[in-house]
C-alpha cells in the first residue's frame, strides 16, 4: 500500500490509534524484566560481566540459509553440488603506510560463519537435508610473523571453534573447487547487489580463474544476496541475546555519561566517557558508529562528530545535549541515543519540547507490532510532533494536523526517518528491494524518502525507534519552501526562541515480538528521572 492520499494516511492512524488503545505494553517493570531474562547476567552499575559467543548462532544462521536456498531459491536442473562462497573482509592498511586499523569483519561473512580472521573465505556444501560440509579457508601464517603477531591457532582449532567442518588455507581454495567440480560439475553461488542505504555495491568472492574457467563449473549470482539479507532481517533468539547484551552495556555507558555532564564539559569528554564505560564493563571494543556528542546549536547537525566537527564544543549552561552513542559486541550494534539539559534542569520549553517527542517515542513503542507498516509508525510520531509544535506556537493554527502531514511540515522538524533495522551494521540490510510481499517501495516525499525501510514489520525485526525535532537553519531559511508548508510555520515565535537550539532526538532499541515488542534499551527517560539521574539523587539501576 502507498500512502498516497490524506484519507489513506487517515485510515491508518485509525487502525494504529485503535491498536494503541487496546494494548498497554509498555511497561517498564515488564520491560526490565523481558530484558533480564535475554540477559545471561543481570544489570548493575558495576557490572563487567562480558557475553560468551556460542558459535552455534553462526551454524545456525548457516542453516536457515540451507533452508531458504533449499525451499525458495533453487530449481534442480540437474545433479550438481550446490555451493556458497563468501568472501571474508580484507584487512586495510592506512593509504601506503604499514599502520592497520582494527580489523573488523565483512557483515554478511560475519553473519555465516562468526570469524573474527581477515582475508578468509567460507564455503558451504548445501544440501537438501541441511548443509552438506562447511569449510573455512584461512591465510597461511608465514613463521617469521609469529613473532610479531604471535601463535596462530591450528587449522583444527579454528574448525572446532567455529564449529565448521573443516579448515584450510586459502591457497588451497582452488584445488579444494577443482575437486569438488571434477564428479558432476558444481554450482557456485556467489553474492550480488547493492546495499540500500549506502548504495554500494557488495564485493563478490573472487574466484580462482582456473575455476571459473571449468564447463563443469555454473556461477549463481541471483539467490544468495536475496536469501541471506532477507535472512539478517529476521534476528533469532541467539542473536538478539547479543543484541540485548550490546544495548544494555551501551544503556549502562549512556547512564554513567549523563551523570558527567555539566556546564563546562567538553563534548569530547563525553564520548570519552562512553567509550570506557563500553569497553570496560562488556569488553565492546568497537563502537557502531561515531559518537555523536552534540551540545547547543550542534544537536541540529544530525551526524555532527564527524572528522570535520569532531565533538570540540563546550557544553553550556542552559543547552541541551544530544548524546547519539552505541557500542558493538561481536559485531552486533547498539544506537541509542539521549538527549538531557547540560546543566540538569530542563527549562519550560525545552520540557515541552522533550516531551512532545518522548510522546511520539512511546506511542510509536506501543504500536508496533507484526503487520504495522514502518511509514505508518513514521507517520504516527510526526502527528505527535506536530501537536507538540503547535501547543509551542511554532506551527500556526490555520491548517489541522491532517493537513500538515499532507503537506509534509512535519519534514522541516525531523528530516530523518523514524528508524531503521538494527544488527550486524547499524543501519543493517534488507530495508528495501526484497522480492517479498512484507515490501514496499521508498516514498518519495520529504521526510518519508528519509526512512531507511518501508516495510511491514514482523516477529523478530530489531528496530531503533528515534523520532527528533530540530531547529536547522538551512531547512527553516530554505528559499524553496512550499508555500503551503511555509503558511503553517510561526517564524517570529522559531526565530525569538528556537534559533540556534539544536533538537531533541530519542532513540531506543526494540525487537519485534508476536504481539508488540520489547525495548532493549534502559536509560531516563522521563524529565524528572533525568534530573535526578544528573544530579546524583536516584541511582537508575537501584530501581
Ligand atoms: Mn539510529
Amino acid at each position: 500500500m502507498m500512502l498516497g492520499t490524506c484519507a489513506q494516511i487517515r485510515a491508518s492512524f485509525r487502525s494504529i490509534e485503535l491498536k494503541k488503545r487496546t494494548s498497554a505494553r509498555y511497561n517498564k517493570r515488564a520491560e526490565n524484566k523481558n530484558i533480564t531474562t535475554l540477559m545471561t547476567s543481570s544489570s548493575s552499575s558495576s557490572s563487567s560481566s562480558s557475553f560468551e559467543i556460542d558459535y552455534e548462532l553462526h551454524k545456525e544462521n548457516r542453516e536457515r540459509l540451507n533452508e531458504a536456498l533449499f525451499l525458495k531459491s533453487i530449481k534442480k536442473t540437474n545433479n550438481r553440488k550446490e555451493i556458497v562462497l563468501l568472501q571474508a573482509g580484507k584487512q586495510m592498511q592506512r593509504y601506503s603506510s604499514d599502520n592497520e586499523p582494527l580489523f573488523r569483519q565483512e557483515s554478511y561473512f560475519h553473519w555465516l560463519f562468526g570469524c573474527k580472521e581477515s582475508d578468509c573465505f567460507g564455503s558451504i556444501d548445501i544440501g537438501p537435508n541441511g548443509t552438506k560440509k562447511t569449510v573455512l579457508f584461512v591465510p597461511r601464517i608465514p613463521k617469521e610473523f609469529v613473532v610479531w603477531m604471535g601463535e596462530p591457532m591450528s587449522n583444527s582449532e579454528i574448525a572446532k571453534k567455529y564449529l565448521v567442518d573443516e579448515c584450510k588455507f586459502v591457497d588451497e581454495l582452488e584445488l579444494y573447487l577443482l575437486n569438488e567440480a571434477k564428479e558432476g560439475g558444481i554450482v557456485l553461488h556467489l553474492m550480488s547487489g547493492r546495499n540500500t542505504d549506502s548504495g554500494s555495491e557488495i564485493s563478490k568472492a573472487e574466484v580462482p580463474e582456473s575455476v571459473l574457467g571449468m564447463n563443469d563449473v555454473e556461477i549463481r549470482t541471483d539467490v544468495l544476496f536475496e536469501e541471506i539479507t532477507y535472512l539478517r532481517t529476521i534476528k533469532t533468539k541467539r542473536e538478539q541475546e547479543v543484541l540485548a547484551f550490546a544495548s544494555r552495556i551501551s544503556s549502562e555507558a549512556h547512564v554513567e555519561a549523563i551523570k558527567s555532564v555539566k556546564p563546562g564539559t567538553m563534548e569530547y569528554q563525553l564520548e570519552a566517557e562512553f567509550l570506557y564505560q563500553i569497553y570496560k564493563r562488556g569488553g565492546l571494543r568497537f563502537a557502531s558508529y561515531p559518537s555523536i556528542c552534540a551540545s547547543g546549536k550542534n544537536a541540529a547537525v544530525l551526524h555532527y562528530g564527524h572528522s570535520g566537527a569532531p565533538n570540540d564544543k563546550e557544553c553550556k549552561a542552559g543547552e541541551l545535549i544530544l548524546l547519539d552513542m552505541g557500542g558493538e559486541f561481536h559485531c552486533y550494534c547498539a544506537d541509542i541515543t539521549q538527549t538531557v539539559p547540560v546543566n540538569g534542569k530542563f527549562t519550560t520549553d525545552q520540557k515541552i519540547l522533550y516531551n512532545g517527542v518522548l510522546r511520539a517515542h512511546k506511542d510509536v513503542i506501543k504500536a508496533i507490532k507484526p503487520g504495522v507498516i514502518w511509514t505508518d509508525l513514521h507517520l504516527l510520531a510526526e502527528r505527535r510532533i506536530l501537536e507538540m509544535l503547535k501547543s509551542l506556537k511554532i506551527i500556526n493554527d490555520n491548517s489541522t494536523i491532517e493537513e500538515m502531514l499532507e503537506y509534509r511540515v512535519c519534514a522541516v522538524f525531523m528530516p530523518h526517518g523514524l528508524g531503521h533495522l538494527l544488527g550486524i551494521d547499524t543501519h543493517d540490510v534488507g530495508g528495501y528491494g526484497l522480492k517479498n510481499s512484507n515490501y514496499r517501495e521508498r516514498i518519495l516525499k520529504p521526510g518519508l524518502k528519509s526512512c531507511r525501510t518501508a516495510k511491514m514489520l514482523e516477529e523478530n525485526n530489531v528496530m531503533t525507534v528515534e523520532p527528533g525535532c530540530y531547529f536547522v537553519d538551512a531547512l527553516i531559511d530554505d528559499v524553496n519552501m512550499d508555500e503551503k508548508v511555509k503558511k503553517c510555520i510561526n517564524f517570529e515565535t522559531i526565530n525569538q526562541k528556537f534559533r540556534g537550539f539544536g533538537g531533541v532526538r530519542i532513540e531506543d532499541n526494540v525487537v519485534v515480538t508476536s504481539n508488540g515488542c520489547i525495548s532493549w534499551t534502559n536509560v531516563p527517560r522521563e524529565t524528572e528521572d533525568i534530573e535526578k539521574v544528573m544530579n546524583g539523587t536516584l541511582n537508575w539501576y537501584k530501581m
